[in-house]
């Protein structure tokens, strides 16, 4: 009988650091993503709406927000939550500058671009000219 009590104990002795380590493997995993979404968190973003590539957005927001300021050597990142595909081109419809020329940014992928310069970047979609936004760069 002492000799299963003592193969008990040392069954036990054996677990508990697996199973401290398989507890713990999860935790580690979790602050891993903790640290992920604060770095999501901290970047600038604007959503390419919904619908946005049929006409009527502009009432309210294509990109949204539609005026984003930021401070020189910021990052903005596009995310495109339409189903068509979406730009972001500065300029103006018809006569874009070549400050940004992202490609065409398909459903649910994103485009980022970091500013240096100061001022105020208009951009457009070159595939609907209603889809205009503004980055104002402190
Ligand atoms: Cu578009």
């Amino acid at each position: 009988m002492k000799k299963y009590l003592i193969l008990a104990g040392v069954s036990i002795i054996s677990v508990v650091p697996i199973l401290i380590f398989i507890l713990e493997q999860p935790k580690n995993d979790f602050n891993e993503h903790e640290k992920t979404s604060d770095k999501t968190i901290s970047e600038n973003i604007v959503s390419i709406v919904m619908s946005s590539s049929r006409p009527g957005c502009e009432q309210s927001n294509c990109y949204l927000p539609t005026k984003i300021s930021i401070t020189s050597g910021q990052t903005i990142t596009w995310i495109n939550h339409d189903r068509g595909f979406h730009t972001v081109t500065t300029g103006y419809y018809d006569t874009p500058n070549g400050v940004i020329e992202s490609p065409q940014i398909s459903p649910e992928d994103n485009f980022s671009f970091t500013f240096y310069n100061t001022g105020e970047f208009r951009y457009y979609c070159r595939l609907h000219p209603w889809m205009e936004g503004i980055v104002q760069v402190n």
